[in-house]
């Protein structure tokens, strides 16, 4: 492992993270609840599908689910999510015979749905899983409606509706120490309303946080930037040579040409040395924009590139890069000294997006 970062650098750290978050196990979520609370709209919902669309859960007054049907969101392949079949029906009144159709250790978390106050079956249903040292999460749905009800009441005041709710979800369960940010108030019908988006973004950070990929992410870092300063080390010693030979013989335009070629050739050893992803590899592709751009500066396509580096870092030196005065080669060596440091962050920034993209650090299955 400490061998492959060493050989490729960044980009070597990246695929030891992605190798690692293809061995981790999916998150099973089932959502629980008694007939009609919205279970398989929900789950249409937060994989941003219609109900009426082909891979739809099946929803309405009268469909009820009669087998644990499993989906996985589009972008988290990882992630499942299963419709249970409702618990508290004519067929499975009691807890028992619902646990015998729904193994409950084949999951890692549930969602109970309610569109009302708890019933008993849900609280026991809560206990069992808190027994199980297994995690839940309260999701009241139909939101929207409560909303539209508060509305006819002459002294209507939807704040104190939500309020109220709210305080009730959580009296009714705060024995089983839950935690308040675990109780969530949907509609999804509507759902920019109130905690969806919350939901959302919970619900899809909800892989376990690999220990290894924080260990990776650690040991990369610590790598490149030795690299970095190894490096460093050695912009210095190349230069005093350099130029007492090129000065001399050289006019200025000519000299910064020369030094901006020079320039560019120590970048590309620079890239290659520290493991900078290359554009269109799989590492390049993981990052956002911001940082795909950051990466791009480094790799010159003509010398046009080179010398908006050079004017991006020359903040120090003070060189004018159109006159070409001063000492050419006190002034490469500032610059490559600045576009290290630079390398240096980007580094670091890249081996820390790419580690929160693949473990999702958080304690959700705990
Ligand atoms: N207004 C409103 N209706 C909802 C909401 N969630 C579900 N429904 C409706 O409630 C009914 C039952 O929903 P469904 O998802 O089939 O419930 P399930 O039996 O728990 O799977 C359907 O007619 C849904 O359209 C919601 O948040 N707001
Ligand atoms: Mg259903």
């Amino acid at each position: 492992m400490r061998h492959l970062i060493k050989e490729e650098g960044i980009a070597g750290a990246q695929k030891l993270m992605r190798e690692e978050r293809e061995l981790q196990n999916n998150i099973t979520i089932g959502v629980a609840g008694m007939p009609g609370v919205g279970k398989s709209s929900f789950i249409n919902a937060i994989r941003g599908i219609k109900d009426e669309d082909e891979n739809a859960a099946k929803t309405g007054v009268v469909e009820t689910t009669l087998e644990p049907t499993r989906y996985t969101f589009p972008d988290h392949p990882k992630i499942v999510i299963v419709d249970l079949p409702a618990y508290g029906t004519p067929s499975s009144p009691h807890l028992n015979i619902f646990c015998k159709k729904v193994p409950l250790q084949d999951y890692d978390v549930f969602f109970i749905l309610t569109a009302g106050i708890l019933t008993e079956i849900d609280i026991e249903f809560a206990k069992k899983i808190r027994a199980m040292e297994k995690r839940f999460f309260l999701i009241r749905t139909k939101i929207d409606q409560d909303e539209m009800n508060e509305k006819r009441h002459k002294n209507c005041d939807i704040d104190a509706m939500l309020a109220n709710t709210q305080a009730q979800l959580y009296e009714s369960v705060k024995d089983l120490q839950i935690r308040k940010d675990n109780i969530f108030v949907i509609s999804n019908t509507y759902t920019e309303k109130l905690d969806f988006k919350r939901l959302f973004d919970t619900t899809t950070k909800m892989l376990p946080a690999s220990q290894k990929t924080q260990f990776l992410m650690t040991l990369s870092k610590d790598i490149v930037l030795e690299k970095v300063q190894r490096l460093q080390g050695g912009t210095y010693c190349c230069f005093p040579f350099r130029s007492i030979l090129v000065k001399p013989f050289t006019t200025i335009k000519v000299l910064r040409d020369r030094e901006f070629n020079f320039i560019g050739k120590k970048v590309a050893t620079y890239r290659s040395a520290l493991g900078f992803p290359l554009e269109n590899s799989e590492e390049f592709k993981v990052l956002d924009d911001v940082l795909q751009n950051k990466v791009k500066r480094f790799y010159f396509t003509s010398e046009m590139n080179v010398a908006s580096l050079v004017k991006e870092l020359n903040t120090e030196c003070g060189y004018d890069t159109a006159s070409g005065d001063s000492l050419p080669w006190l002034y490469s060596y500032r610059i490559l000294h600045n576009v290290l440091d630079e390398m240096k962050e980007t580094g670091m920034e890249i081996i820390e997006f790419t580690a929160a993209k693949y473990a999702r650090d958080n304690d959700m299955t705990k």
